[in-house]
């Protein structure tokens, strides 16, 4: 796309195609000081819930993202989707298995999908990533963000969603193995699925809950839910959508998702730093005026990386 970048109220209106059109715009346009006033104005008019599915490949996220798309539809909530595949940082664009699983009405206009090919193996969030959950959070009722990982990448994702769901298999130790060992930071919720398992399933969601008490639960006075879910039968997808909107809930009474996602912006300046310039970048930017740097990367993470970045070329230029 050339051009202006349209105003919050067109991307609003504007249907699937413009919002396509924009994602891949900030994609290869992403340093430039345009793009980044764009991407600041539009990251503090922030409408969705915004949910984050975790978990190892196989688990079944995509299966729940596709039956929480048609929950929340059936809502008539406008609903984005950002797939984030790890295995494409191989080939360098995002593979089709998401997309072809998820088995939305193309004619819909109020569900969206992308997906983009994560920066590592581990499933870390890139920053064409970031823009684009900036961007779609500013349009969609509910945005659902969804990448493997186990053990590793739940930081990551904690620092673009608001509400962290770790995805559990029924009959794997793995992430168990993770939340005992205190490895993991632990998630919001947590969905066993394929619930239509079973035995197996139950087993799995009472030997998390074990693993929960013994790390002693969420953060503050959050207590991390467990619940059962089947993408195949449809148990538990409702129960998972008011969980999550209890999470959020949680967040505005507790006056911590203000804080939350500003604390997030200045994570994003700190990354964009790190990813581009490294230790030496890092270094610099913590240097003088630091606080007052982050305060601004608070409410301008993009901005104060594009006058960051033009300042470091010109020192080292
Ligand atoms: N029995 C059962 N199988 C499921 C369910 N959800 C997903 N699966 C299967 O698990 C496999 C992996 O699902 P997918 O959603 O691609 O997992 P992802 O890699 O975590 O995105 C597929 O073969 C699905 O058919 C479920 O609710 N019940
Ligand atoms: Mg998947």
């Amino acid at each position: 796309m050339s051009g202006p970048l349209p105003s919050l109220e067109e991307l609003r209106t504007g249907g699937k195609r413009l919002l396509a059109r924009v994602l891949s715009r900030l994609e290869t346009h992403a340093g430039d000081a345009e793009t980044a006033a764009f991407l600041d104005r539009v990251s503090l008019s922030v409408r969705a819930e915004v949910i984050g599915l975790t978990g190892p490949p196989g688990v079944g996220k995509s299966s729940l993202s596709d039956a929480l798309i048609r929950a929340y539809r059936a809502e008539s909530r406008k609903v984005g989707v950002l797939a984030v595949d790890p295995s494409s940082a191989l080939t360098g664009g995002a593979l089709l298995g998401d997309r072809t699983r998820l088995k939305t009405d193309p004619s819909d206009d109020n569900v969206f999908v992308r997906s983009m090919a994560a920066r590592n193996r581990l499933g870390g969030l890139s920053d064409h990533a970031v823009a684009a959950i900036v961007v779609l959070r500013a349009v969609c009722d509910c945005v659902i963000v969804e990448t493997v990982g186990i053990g590793q990448s739940e930081g990551d994702l904690k620092q673009a969603v608001d509400t962290v769901i770790l995805c559990v298999q029924p009959g794997s130790g793995d992430s168990l193995q993770f939340m005992k060992a205190g490895i993991m930071e632990l998630p919001d919720v947590v969905a066993v699925t394929k619930a239509d398992m079973g035995a197996l399933a139950r087993r799995a969601a009472s030997d998390v809950r074990g693993a929960l008490s013994l790390s002693g639960g969420g953060a503050g006075d959050w207590q991390v839910p467990v619940c059962e879910v089947s993408a195949e039968t449809g148990q538990g997808i409702q129960e998972l959508t008011v969980l999550t909107a209890r999470h959020h809930a949680h967040l505005v009474e507790s006056g911590s998702l203000d804080p939350r996602r500003r604390d997030q912006h200045a994570a994003w300046f700190r990354d964009m730093v790190r990813t581009e310039f490294g230790q030496t970048g890092l270094r610099l930017a913590g240097r003088q005026p630091a606080d007052v740097r982050v305060d601004r990367a608070k409410t301008e993470p993009f901005t104060s990386f594009a006058s960051f970045a033009a300042d470091f070329r010109r020192r080292s230029g």
